[in-house]
């Protein structure tokens, strides 16, 4: 690694190794079909902030409140985040800074609740986050954490039974959200709940924040105490968290546990690619985005479907489509090794009910939002669908499986020239 000029040689000329790597890693995104729930793909601008000379920039505190100098840029672009997230989500407080999705919930934790308080969230294999409560996670070592389930039959959340549960665990914390759970949340129901039992409601809108912002789902925000959030998955910004409350009510706390309850300086870069990105949310173009979203999930769901693949719950009210393959004699694990040799990506996931061994899991998660950026309609699901199908017919017939991969191949790569990304 030689660096003839600090400041001008691209990384291309400095290092090879990652150099390389990133080539990779561009042409594996221009080639492969994206179908993680938990992806997007950012627009060049979100690009451009993300790889500026503001990551040079330390701070802590809050804008017009720093404890370095310097400040006056930065704090332009975090008091933009704030004011596009008011408008956009129609709310009274923001915080920029999470690094996360999880150290945003880690400081409603910080704010709200004691070390050993009960908390009651969505089980994992049910849809829910690691971050809400989960045994190796640290809310599942400081807290007491239960969780609700989905009814076994329609995989839907039987809300007459978490209201059951509520009563007996008196959760200090009652949290609706998470991963993999493909329907919408009745949030006034769960707010009815939390207020039944005297807990706090928390809103982790992390996969579905997107499409409220597109107003093609339900807004927590008027229901829940707290919201929190990515600026990735539908938001299609940067890796990054965003707290939000409908009011400022909770300002004191929420400010002090983000930092320096949690936290330390800021990703200062990341700030200013979550400005573009909300900025970007809040242009007419974003509406029709969500709106494209949902109805490709739809159509990938119904494809699959047809092809006679279970799909939890039923269908999807969001970007997310959930299989279970335990009739189709396939372990998520094996079809999601499979669509990767056909350059289709996605991740094996728990459906409600599953082994706790992730080798055994029986599920894969998919999901619309990234293909959706790239320019996919309801023709472009329909065929990968009917690949993804395809593949998981062949995937327990040897003779066939190499003809299948190869077939999806060609259908993925004639797609992905249509589609181009990144020129
Ligand atoms: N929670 C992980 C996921 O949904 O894939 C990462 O955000």
């Amino acid at each position: 690694m030689k660096i003839r000029e600090h400041f001008a040689d691209p990384v291309t000329e400095t290092d090879s190794l990652v150099a390389e790597a990133l080539a990779d890693e561009k042409s594996r995104q221009q080639s492969q079909i994206e179908l993680i729930a938990s992806e997007n793909m950012v627009s060049r601008a979100v690009l451009d902030a993300l790889g500026h000379e503001m990551t040079n920039k330390t701070l802590e505190g809050y804008p017009g409140n720093r404890f370095h100098g310097g400040a006056d840029f930065a704090d332009q672009v975090e008091n933009a985040v704030i004011d596009r997230a008011r408008e956009l989500f129609c709310c009274g407080y923001v915080n920029a800074q999470p690094h996360s999705g999880t150290q945003a919930n880690q400081a409603v934790f910080f704010a709200l609740l004691q070390p050993g308080d009960r908390i009651l969230s969505l089980d994992l294999a049910a849809g829910g986050h690691l971050s809400h409560g989960a045994r190796p996670n640290l809310s599942g070592r400081w807290f007491e954490a239960h969780h609700y389930n989905v009814d076994r039959e329609t995989g839907l959340i039987d809300y007459d039974a978490v209201a059951k549960q509520a009563v007996n665990v008196k959760p200090r914390l009652l949290i609706a959200g998470g991963s993999a759970y493909p329907r919408e949340f009745d949030f006034e129901r769960m707010r009815a709940i939390a207020d039944r039992v005297g807990a706090r409601f928390l809103v982790d809108m992390a996969h579905f924040a997107g499409l409220v912002a597109a107003g093609v789902h339900p807004s927590p925000l008027q229901h829940a105490d707290i919201v929190t959030c990515t600026t990735t998955k539908t938001m299609r910004g940067p890796r990054g968290g965003l707290i939000l409350a409908k009011d400022e009510g909770w300002r004191r706390k929420l400010q002090s546990a983000i930092f320096p309850g949690v936290q330390g300086s800021l990703h200062t870069q990341v700030i200013a690619a979550k400005a573009v990105c909300l900025g970007e949310a809040l242009e007419p173009e974003f509406k029709q985005y969500g709106q494209t979203v949902r109805a490709n999930a739809r159509t990938l769901a119904e494809t699959l479907q047809s092809r006679e693949i279970r799909v939890v719950s039923g269908g999807t009210d969001t970007h997310i489509v959930l299989l279970d393959l335990s009739s189709r004699g396939l372990t998520g694990q094996q079809l999601q090794d499979i669509l990767y040799r056909a350059n289709i990506t996605c991740n094996k996931n728990p459906i409600p009910f599953d082994s706790p061994r992730p080798s055994e899991w029986v599920g894969v998660r998919l999901g619309s939002s990234a293909g959706t950026t790239r320019g996919f309609g309801q023709a472009e699901f329909e065929r990968i669908g009917h690949s993804i199908a395809d593949l998981a017919d062949a995937a327990v017939d040897p003779r066939r499986v190499n003809d299948a991969i190869a077939a999806a191949k060609d259908t993925v790569a004639s797609i992905c020239r249509r589609f181009t990304i990144y020129r």
